[in-house]
């Protein structure tokens, strides 16, 4: 008998932060076709290439299928299969070993990108466990943002397209190719359809570049400069919104006068900006209401983010702009359970002094420990030794600043324990690798947590293949083993309906709802206050001495000083086509970008003596790697692009994937890092290139 078509809305998830919604056609345990679902919440029928390509990864013939052990030197790529019993046995005793050897603290539970419901899922299992130590990339991506906002006006200020405003900057934001936080394009180019203005600031002319009436053209790494700049012509100019200045900030006086010193004409010099445009786009944002700032992810790229995005949560404050619509909004959650409640955090009470940021002066409220710190104490004991490592859906090799730094601390652990869908070049470093489920392979809750005010819901649509399970599953088998057993679930899908329950809705109602949202309300502030110790926004902040912090944002230094034996200046961006490290095995996704790219001015091409397609090898005084060369006059002479996240699945797995050959991170270094988040300088530094 023919099997009947199943249409199945769900929301796409795993190729970024996820969001749009999608229509699925499944036949038996197959997807046959995906569509963008024209009354999606957030994208109104925008799908991108990464979305329509989704279910290919779900029969993919390189898919991890069934748990593994090492069987060999680590790293060497020889595996034994064995069952899940045996995995969960072997991860269970190794844990216990090191937890009984040295404490539950030298156990470090790693992950990357937050995708699903499996992001709280480790982190429960750390509490229960007794780890404080979950390891984050949020060193680069999200906390820089978040606590910035937190520590200057109380909340996390979202960009609010979904009203309408007269103007937006995307500053280190590029949303028509990554879609950052769920925030899909759509939306934005809505606005721009109805006639919103755009300034774009980004050091390449990307396509939302050439929407933009204005487009300034920062040198990377500079953006501190750039926002200091913009206080400076907002403040000497009298644009600020008085009423809201006087009622509302902390030391706006004390803060109009430090950022006298930060003239256009000044910063220019540091930021490459001509002074005039600097004036022009600073009054056009002063004068928009609302205005909103699409900030980006590259503004959490360099050891002064905090200066950076302290100065621009700033510009948000003094222009009238937060929490009002249209502007930098406090989303409301929906009524779901506290994620605090969620992850078990009363079963560790212990963690903010004894997580490995306590001992090193990050900024308090970082509840992930930077990569960095934790490479120290696997490598140098500093401030405790860190002795083994549980990493989940993450490619530290890749995706850590400082490659070299990464693999030296994979070798040194005593036992890693790895999940993701395909053996990557990080989980070769591990003793055991489980095979995990993905998109559209089991029922998951999109987005919570974000700060963007919604959840989604991304109903199961068909069965993992052969012994790949859920993640949520594996950790919920690993807490019953390793743990006590009444602390988790008969079923995995109960925690889905534990985050819920406050809604009164069960998975199945939720998903039938698609999403929900959180109440829209704007101006709080005006009934509670902010959430500051001086119930105000700090533009200078109260508690600064004690926290040992510049109590204003400044701009210092570059984020590495200048050196002519690297006289050219290192960014990047995000691949359109691939998240991050991910599915470099993908056909699909790799019909679209072969290989990576490094770009460079046609000034600089004839200088070097490169043209297009060239090898050429990268430099910085941490390592060397080498890309495919794209001559592009979208950028300044002076500044190149490399590409992030590359290794090659095609060199076999006994080459390791040459995974040292075009990885950005291998320039990068991490023996100078940001105090308040421990962030290295991934972009705006010094480097020298040469053709192969
Ligand atoms: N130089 C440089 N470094 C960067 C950045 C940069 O721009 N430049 N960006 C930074 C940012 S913003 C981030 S967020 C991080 C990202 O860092 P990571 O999260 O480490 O990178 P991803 O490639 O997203 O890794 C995700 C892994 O999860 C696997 N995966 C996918 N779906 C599933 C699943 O359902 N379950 C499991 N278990 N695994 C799954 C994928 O196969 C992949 O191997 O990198 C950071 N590093
Ligand atoms: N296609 C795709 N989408 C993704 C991802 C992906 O890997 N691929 N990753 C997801 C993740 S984890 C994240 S965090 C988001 C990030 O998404 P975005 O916030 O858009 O971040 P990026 O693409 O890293 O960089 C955005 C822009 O910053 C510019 N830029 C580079 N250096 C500087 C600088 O020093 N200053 C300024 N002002 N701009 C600079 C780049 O030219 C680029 O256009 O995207 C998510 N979506
Ligand atoms: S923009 Fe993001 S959520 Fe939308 S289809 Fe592409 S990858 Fe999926
Ligand atoms: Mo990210």
């Amino acid at each position: 008998m023919a099997e009947d078509i199943r249409r199945i809305k769900t929301h796409c998830s795993r190729m970024d932060h996820g969001g749009c919604g999608i229509i699925l056609e499944a036949k038996g345990n197959r997807i046959i076709s995906i569509k963008a679902d024209p009354d999606g919440f957030l994208n109104k029928g925008h799908i991108c290439v990464k979305g329509l390509n989704a279910a290919g990864l779900i029969d993919h013939p390189s898919r991890l299928r069934h748990p593994v052990k090492r069987a060999g030197v680590r790293g060497g790529g020889k595996w034994e299969r064995i069952s899940w019993d045996e995995a969960i046995d072997t991860i269970c005793d190794n844990l216990r070993l090191i937890r009984d050897r040295y404490g539950a603290r030298a156990v470090a539970f790693c992950q990357g990108m937050p995708k699903g419901m499996e992001h709280f899922a480790l982190i429960r299992l750390a509490n229960i466990f007794g780890s404080p130590n979950v390891v984050g990339n949020q060193d680069v991506c999200h906390a820089p943002r978040e606590l910035s906002g937190k520590y200057t006006c109380g909340f996390y200020p979202v960009p609010d397209l979904r009203n309408k405003t007269e103007l937006v900057v995307a500053w280190g934001s590029d949303n028509l190719r990554t879609n950052e936080e769920g925030a899909i394009c759509s939306q934005l180019l809505g606005r721009l359809r109805e006639g919103t203005r755009l300034i774009v600031i980004d050091p390449m002319k990307t396509t939302l570049a050439e929407k933009a009436g204005c487009w300034l053209q920062p040198r990377p790494g500079t953006d501190n400069a750039l926002a200091l700049a913009f206080l400076n012509v907002i403040i000497n100019e009298r644009l600020y919104d008085i009423d809201f200045v006087e009622k509302w900030t902390h030391g706006f006086y004390e803060f109009s006068r430090h950022v006298m010193q930060y003239t256009p004409e000044i910063m220019s010099e540091i930021t490459w900006v001509p002074a005039g445009l600097i004036r022009d786009a600073a009054r056009a944002y002063a004068l928009a209401r609302p205005a909103s700032i699409l900030w980006g992810n590259a503004l959490e790229h360099n050891v002064n983010a905090f200066d950076s995005l302290r100065a621009i949560t700033c510009l948000m404050a003094i222009t009238g702009n937060l929490d009002v619509p249209g502007g930098n909004i406090h989303a409301n959650e929906p009524d779901i359970l506290r994620l605090g409640e969620l992850v078990r955090a009363d079963m560790l009470p212990s963690k903010k002094t004894e997580m490995i940021n306590a001992h090193c002066d990050i900024l308090p409220g970082m509840m992930t420990i930077p990569p960095t710190l934790f490479r120290r104490a696997v490598l140098d004991g500093r401030p405790y030794p860190v002795q083994g490592a549980y990493i989940m859906g993450a490619n530290p090799l890749l995706t850590y600043g400082d490659s070299k730094m990464t693999v030296n601390a994979l070798m040194k652990l005593d036992f890693i324990a790895a999940s993701d869908i395909f053996i990557t070049p990080t989980a070769l470093f591990a003793d055991i690798v489980m095979p995990a489920a993905s998109a559209f392979e089991f029922n998951d809750i999109g987005n919570a947590g974000l700060g963007h005010g919604y959840i989604l819901a991304r109903p199961k649509v068909v069965d993992p293949p052969d012994e790949c399970w859920p993640e949520m599953k594996i950790i919920n088998e690993i807490g019953k083993r390793l743990t006590s057993g009444e602390l988790w679930y008969d079923d995995y899908n109960e925690f889905l309906d534990e985050l819920l329950s406050p809604s009164g809705f069960s998975f199945r109602e939720f998903a039938r709802l698609g999403h929900l949202e959180g109440a829209v309300t704007y101006r709080k502030y005006e009934r509670k206050g902010f959430k500051t110790p001086s119930g105000k926004v700090e533009l200078v902040l109260s508690r600064s001495r004690e926290l040992k912090l510049p109590a204003m944002p400044c701009f210092t230094n570059l984020p590495e000083n200048e050196d002519p034996e690297f006289p050219l200046v290192l960014t990047g961006k995000k691949d359109r086509f691939y998240p991050n490290s991910s599915y470099r095995f993908h056909e699909s996704l790799k019909k679209h970008s072969r290989f990576p790219i490094a770009e460079i001015n046609p000034d600089t091409a004839e200088i070097y003596g490169i043209k297009d397609g060239d090898e050429i090898s990268i430099t910085t005084k941490n390592g060397e790697i080498s890309q495919s060369v794209r001559v592009t006059d979208r950028i300044h002479p002076k500044v190149i692009y490399a590409s992030y996240g590359w290794w090659f699945p095609e060199s076999g797995i006994d080459a390791q994937y040459d995974w040292m050959r075009s990885n950005y991170n291998i320039l990068i270094s991490a023996d100078n890092i940001g105090k308040e988040f421990g962030t290295p300088n991934m972009k705006g530094i010094g480097c020298s290139i040469r053709k192969k």
